[in-house]
C-alpha cells in the first residue's frame, strides 16, 4: 500500500520533499533524509521525462513515496507518470467538477476510472496483480488555487476516487488579488485556506498545502493538514550555499 496512505489509516500527517532540480542523486539522497513522500514539481521545474524516470527509482529505492506534481491536468501525461512509477499525483489548477472527475479517470482503471493499462515500473514494486490493488497504491489531490477552484470546492469535493485537494497558496493568494508567496498573512488568503481546509474535513477527504518551510510545515500540521511539503530542495542549496560563503568570507550570516 502507499506509504502516505498508511500514514492517514493511522491518522498522522505525511511530511514531504519538493523538488525543483533535475538529478537522480539529489532526489536520492533528500530520500534518505526523512521524508514520507519526494514530490518531482514538473509544473515549474527544468525536469524532462528521462530523468523524471531516474528520480521516481531513486525515490522509491530509499523508501519513500515518489509523488509528482503534474505540468497540467493532462489524462496522458498522468497515465504514463503513474506506468513510470509516480504513486501520487497532484495536479494544477482544477477549477471544476468536470476537471476533477477528468483527474480521477485517468487515476483508476475501469470500472472506476479511464485509465489504460501498461504498468511498466508498478508491477516491479507490486507484481503481477498490481492492477487489482492498484487504486490503493496511488493517491491523488486536485491543487485548489483559484477563486473559481474554491467557489466549485464542494462540487469538486464531491467526487469519488480523489483522496482529496491540495492548497497551492501562493497561485491562490494572486488569484485573489493579493502577492503570490506560500504563507501570506493577508487576512483574506488566510480565511480562504482555513475555508478549504474546514471544507475538505466536512467532506471527508485529505487536505494538503505546499510550504515554504519546516517551520510553516509544522504549522500547517498542527492547523489539521494531513499533508504537506517543506522547504523546495532548490530553496535549501541556495541558502546554504550564500551560508557558506559568506562563512568563508567571514562575513554576517542572514539566513
Ligand atoms: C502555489 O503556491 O501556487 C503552488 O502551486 C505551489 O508550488
Ligand atoms: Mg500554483
Amino acid at each position: 500500500m502507499n506509504h502516505v496512505r498508511k500514514l492517514w489509516n493511522n491518522s498522522e500527517p505525511a511530511v514531504a520533499g519538493w523538488m525543483q532540480t533535475s538529478s537522480a542523486l539529489q532526489a536520492e539522497t533528500l530520500a534518505s533524509c526523512g521524508y514520507d513522500a519526494i514530490v518531482l514539481d514538473l509544473q515549474h521545474s527544468v525536469t524532462d521525462f528521462a530523468a523524471t524516470i531516474s528520480m521516481l527509482a531513486a525515490i522509491e529505492s530509499k523508501g519513500a513515496e515518489p509523488f509528482v506534481r503534474v505540468q497540467w491536468n493532462d489524462p496522458g501525461d498522468i497515465m504514463r507518470l503513474l506506468d513510470a512509477g509516480a504513486y501520487g499525483i497532484i495536479a494544477p489548477m482544477i477549477e471544476t467538477r468536470a476537471q476533477a472527475q477528468a483527474l480521477a479517470n485517468a487515476m483508476h482503471y475501469p470500472p472506476m476510472g479511464q485509465r489504460s493499462f501498461g504498468p511498466r515500473r508498478p508491477v516491479l514494486r507490486y507484481g503481477p496483480d498490481y492492477v487489482a490493488r492498484a487504486s490503493d497504491t496511488i493517491v491523488s489531490l486536485a491543487m485548489i488555487e483559484t477563486r473559481r477552484g474554491l467557489d466549485n470546492l464542494a462540487d469538486i469535493l464531491s467526487v469519488e476516487g480523489l483522496d482529496g485537494v491540495f492548497i497551492g497558496p501562493a497561485d491562490l493568494a494572486m488569484s485573489l488579488g493579493s502577492m503570490p508567496v506560500p504563507e501570506s498573512d493577508d487576512p483574506m488568503v488566510i480565511e480562504a485556506i482555513n475555508d478549504i481546509l474546514a471544507m475538505a474535513k466536512a467532506a471527508d477527504k485529505r487536505v494538503g498545502i505546499f510550504c515554504g518551510s519546516g517551520e510553516a510545515a509544522r504549522a500547517r500540521i498542527s492547523a489539521g493538514f494531513d499533508f504537506v511539503s517543506t522547504t523546495p530542495d532548490l530553496v535549501m542549496l541556495a541558502t546554504a550555499a550564500r551560508r557558506s560563503v559568506a562563512v568563508a568570507r567571514g562575513q554576517e550570516v542572514n539566513d
